[in-house]
């Protein structure tokens, strides 16, 4: 068995198979079986029990998620029910979900079928992020090799299980990843963060239960039938099941995309990169993305999954680890995605529309070495008017100051010394 069961079968040009191919692959038994065999009550416990959790940046178990919405939906009553798959990949550092969408679609359909099954849903919309343009056509090209081979519309392979699957294009803004507002883009509406509860197991898209999971976690489920539960527990680490694709970036000598255990520390994944850029020394990384904490060399052993990087006071987030070195200065790099997201701020609470460019102009000034003590003072303010658990309407806001309020904690030198006019370390 393969060290990389999740992405082993994707061609090194990342040129997507026809549906013939990947039959020849394997594919499609997973759900073959799981019609034939497996009730989807069966299903749901088989993916509770291998420990999969949500890979877009929460972690929540998912069967758990699924177990959940099947209760919400026998207490809705008749109707329909709905799986949206968000490939709205657009978290800074974050590059997993586009190789699985454009190497192996089939995987995640049957992935999403899968989990239809289990939640009874009658409609899969797959929203593909904007810019991923590739992706969203090799979904599409799927979608019509399955539709034609039968194994989509009604009563598929004699089982009574009826299901329709459309991709849907992102309107191109970061909040459409956020599961209320992706379900607002699909009705049509202003892709704006909905309040929670009622969650859209219990009331999403169309006022009816949905479940909202990635793109990475859907293609996991179909290698947990095939193998079973404790074959996925057993690739990890740790207790959190499972391979991980981790996403490295900034300066190693080759960035890249790493399935790995999960758990897999960030010095091994540097060392697979080979290591940090022209034999620096490492300054800091943040594990999960944009949106994540600082961590410093003592913590280059914490193992990578969900519980131990929040133990750690970061987050394993989407799996980006994103490296700076000595040479990198935080100050213009918290200040680079901070700027990303005061113009992603959908506008809809004042904290965050009004506060976050603020944020950004005041870590440009400090960037450009014209920031004062009271410039300092300020971005302290807004550091505590968010508060670490947000005062906004959605986490975009708790993500965005999240590296500002560790990069002060962190590196108050480097803080401190840009206000002296002056760049200690040089540009990130
Ligand atoms: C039913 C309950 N369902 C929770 C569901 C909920 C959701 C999932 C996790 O944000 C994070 C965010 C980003 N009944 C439930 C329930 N659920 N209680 O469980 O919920 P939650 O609120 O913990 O997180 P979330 O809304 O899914 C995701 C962070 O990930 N992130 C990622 C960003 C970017 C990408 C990307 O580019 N692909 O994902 C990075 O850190 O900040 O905190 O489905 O409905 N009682």
């Amino acid at each position: 068995m393969s060290e990389t069961p999740l992405t082993c079968r994707a061609r090194p040009d990342r040129s997507p198979h026809s549906f013939a191919e990947w039959q020849r692959l394997g594919g499609y038994e997973a759900l073959r079986r799981a019609l034939k065999e497996l009730s989807p009550d069966d299903l749901v416990a088989l993916v509770e029990s291998s420990g999969l959790r949500g890979r877009g940046g929460a972690g929540f178990l998912t069967g758990t998620k699924w177990k959940l919405m099947r209760k919400a939906a026998a207490a809705a009553g008749e109707g329909p029910r709905y799986l949206c798959v968000n490939g709205d990949e657009m978290e800074p550092g974050s590059f997993k979900d586009r190789l699985l969408l454009e190497a192996l679609p089939h995987q995640l359909i049957e992935g999403a079928m899968l989990a239809a099954y289990a939640i009874g849903a009658t409609e899969v919309i797959l929203l593909v992020r904007d810019a991923y343009r590739a992706g969203a056509a090799a979904l599409n090209r799927a979608i019509v090799e399955i539709e034609s081979a039968g194994l989509l519309g009604s009563n598929i392979l004699g089982s009574g299980f009826s299901l329709t699957m459309r991709v849907h294009g992102s309107a191109g803004r970061y909040i459409v990843g956020e599961e209320t507002a992706l379900i607002s883009a699909i009705e049509g509406d202003r892709p704006v963060p909905r309040a929670r509860p009622p969650y859209p197991a219990q009331s999403g898209l169309w006022g009816r239960p949905t479940i909202v999971n990635n793109v990475e976690t859907l293609s996991c489920v179909p290698l947990i039938v095939q193998h079973g539960a404790d074959w996925f527990r057993g690739l990890s680490r740790t207790e959190e099941g499972g391979t991980k694709l981790y996403g490295v970036s900034g300066r190693v000598n080759r960035p890249m995309l790493i399935e790995a255990p999960m758990g897999t520390t960030a010095r091994e994944l540097i060392e697979r990169c080979g290591g940090i850029r022209d034999g620096r020394r490492l300054r800091a990384f943040q594990p999960g993305g944009g949106a994540t904490a600082f961590l410093e060399e003592a913590e280059l052993d914490v193992p990578m999954d969900f519980g131990h990087l929040k133990k750690a006071g970061s987050a394993l987030g989407t799996g980006a680890l994103i490296v700076l070195d000595e040479t990198s200065c935080p100050v213009a790099s918290i200040a680079r995605h901070a700027r990303f997201y005061a113009r992603e701020s959908c506008g809809l609470c004042t904290p965050c529309r009004d506060g976050l460019p603020w944020v950004s102009k005041l870590l440009d000034q400090l960037e450009a070495g014209q920031g004062t003590a009271a410039t300092l003072e300020l971005l302290q303010m807004h550091v505590d008017l968010a508060g670490p658990s947000g005062r906004s309407f959605c986490d975009l806001m708790t993500g965005a100051m999240t590296p500002v309020r560790s990069g002060l904690e962190r590196f108050a030198d480097v803080f401190a010394a840009h206000l002296a006019g002056h760049c200690p370390v040089g540009r990130a």
